[in-house]
């Protein structure tokens, strides 16, 4: 076998994974990008930060459901670290590669150098180290393999030099992939027969069933089997953030988004059930309001590919192990659909009636024309004008709370992404969203806290003419935090107060021109469909700063 660099061998390895991009601040892996542009089409996105590479990695692999990769020297490490933690907390395929310690010279203060590999230890299913130049085409394919096996997850390789110069070394090795690793999932374990059975059974005896889908539904591509057994069963269907996109909301059994960033029918419709079965949640905190949606005691079923998943946050009455989308189809391909549908006739109404009380109390916010304008109605006209293969892409805080609720998700074709809780994410995830998808149109929501994150990273879009458009609810301010600083102060903040949670007024349609990108200041509701138009028809990145009121606060969570 001849002799080849780790560099030659790391860059095809990726460009047979079907790796298009990879996201990261130099100086790392410098020949492996040398090699990348001699023998791939990989495109080396150089952003301003390491943290917003993650997120674009991160917002790359949610999008194709393929793994994203980003990379950081030894000094920009942990900043890469940070930005796995979204990832992690939403089972996103990211492989992270940084440049770390030689054994030549580590304890004897190295510039730059600290031990960073234990802080990749709580963001990561893998978290690993590249010593010897032969082992880079096992560790790589083991990275894959973990990264998007079972529950998906960030995986960390560090490689030997602070700048990761075990590159230039060379071994007797061949770049060797496998094909199947390249993407989520890998394998689609079938459940055993008497789990389906029994689950069925029970969904089919139930009179107020109902189904919480989740990210472990959209992961295995499985909406459309999920669609076909509610259908069958007659069974309403509420989703976590994550599964917002794994029933379009205009299906009459969709109900939204239950837990605590959610649409209040869809945690009274979940509270009122008589049996819960969770597919592909871990029905954690966010899902279930802190368990308290549904309650405790429930009757529960619960599918995941991840044993340890099953039974975790609610004591089960069957747990079935396996694939969403094999477990949903064999479920329906033996389901009796007539009973089932027939019984269930008051609990449909009784659903129905709940979607509509929610969308009479809210329609008046939802089609404001308020000035300054009501982040409701931004949720309204992006349900309206989001184009149909949208992938849609949004921040936390009051953006989950707005679009998680109040956005209608169009029909199969839209993606929904979400911020697992890190403000700022949705911004460079949407720019990796774009890299991942170019020919879908790709809509960020954020606040403009959330955007002052990765702000500089308009630039590096503009660099790479990556296109997506972004939507900033701003209110010069961050107002989630109104609430918890009015309890703070005992009910009525100080004007000083409001320094807390208060900046400086900013036109971000200016900054992005300036930047280069397409920005378009909408100050009155009726101009930001046209704006969103323009947007999506122009050829450069664009920005839309829409005004809103800083006194509008996102409705919280009923149990
Ligand atoms: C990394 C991180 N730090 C802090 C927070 C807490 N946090 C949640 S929302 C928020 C303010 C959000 O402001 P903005 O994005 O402008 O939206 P608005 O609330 O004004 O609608 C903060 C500070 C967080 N979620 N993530």
């Amino acid at each position: 076998m001849p002799k080849v660099t780790g560099a030659q061998v790391l860059a095809e390895m990726l460009a047979g994974y079907g790796v298009t991009h990879v996201f990261m601040v130099p100086a790392v892996l410098r020949r492996t990008f040398a090699e990348m542009e001699r023998r791939t089409t990989i495109q080396r996105i150089h952003t301003h930060g390491e943290k917003a590479a993650a997120y674009m990695a991160d917002g790359y692999a949610r999008a194709a459901g393929r793994p994203g990769i980003c990379m950081a020297q030894v000094v920009g490490a942990l900043n890469l670290a940070a930005g796995l933690r979204d990832a992690w907390l939403a089972h996103s395929p990211v492989i992270a590669f940084t440049g770390g310690r030689d054994p030549k010279s580590k304890f004897r203060a190295v510039y730059q150098e600290v031990d960073d590999v234990p802080s990749f230890e709580p963001v990561t299913k893998w978290n690993a180290t590249v010593d010897a130049v032969e082992r880079f085409p096992d560790m790589v394919r083991q990275a894959f393999r973990v990264a998007v096996s079972g529950a998906p997850g960030p995986v960390h390789l560090q490689f030997r030099g602070n700048e990761g110069q075990i590159d230039l070394d060379e071994a007797e090795m061949e770049a060797r992939w496998e094909a199947q690793f390249a993407c989520v999932p890998p394998f689609r374990p079938a459940p055993d027969g008497e789990s389906v059975a029994k689950a069925l059974a029970l969904l089919q005896l139930a009179e107020r069933p109902v189904i919480v889908a989740g990210g472990g539904v959209r992961a295995s591509q499985a909406a459309t089997a999920l669609v076909a057994l509610a259908e069958m069963l007659q069974i309403p269907v509420a989703t976590s953030l994550n599964g917002k996109d794994t029933i379009p909301a205009a299906h009459p059994l969709s109900v939204g988004v239950v837990g605590t960033y959610s649409r209040e029918s869809a945690n009274r419709v979940v509270a009122a059930a008589d049996l819960v079965c969770f597919v592909g949640t871990e029905a954690g905190g966010m899902t279930t309001h802190f368990w308290a949606v549904p309650k405790a005691g429930i009757a529960a079923i619960q599918i995941d590919i991840a044993p340890e998943a099953l039974g975790r946050n609610y004591p089960l009455k069957v747990a079935v192990q396996g694939d969403a989308r094999v477990t949903l189809e064999r479920m329906a391909a033996q389901a009796d659909a007539t009973a089932a549908a027939a019984k269930r006739k008051p609990w449909l109404a009784a659903v129905k009636a709940m979607g509509d009380e929610y969308a009479a109390k809210y329609r008046d916010v939802l089609e404001s024309d308020a000035v300054p304008i009501r982040p409701e109605r931004i949720c309204r006209e992006l349900s309206r004008h989001a184009p149909e293969d949208a992938i849609v892409v949004v921040d936390t805080g009051h953006a989950g709370m707005w679009m998680g609720g109040m956005f209608d998700v169009k029909g199969p074709r839209q993606a929904y992404l979400r911020s697992a809780g890190h403000l700022g994410w949705a911004f460079p995830a949407g720019l990796g969203a774009k890299c991942a998808m170019p020919d879908r149109p790709v809509v960020t929501f954020t606040g403009d806290a959330g955007l002052w994150y990765h702000i500089a990273e308009i630039e590096t879009a503009v660099r790479w003419g990556i296109n997506a458009v972004t939507v900033v609810n701003n209110n010069a301010s961050g107002n989630q935090s109104k609430r918890g600083f009015d309890r703070a102060y005992g009910g009525t903040q100080t004007d000083k107060a409001r320094e807390l949670w208060t900046f400086n007024p900013m036109n971000f349609a200016r900054l992005a021109e300036d930047m280069g990108a397409l920005g378009l200041r909408v100050e009155k509701p009726a101009q930001f469909a046209p704006a969103l138009e323009r947007a999506l028809a122009a050829k450069r990145p664009a920005v839309i700063d829409v005004a809103t009121d800083i006194e509008a606060l996102a409705p919280l969570a009923v149990s």
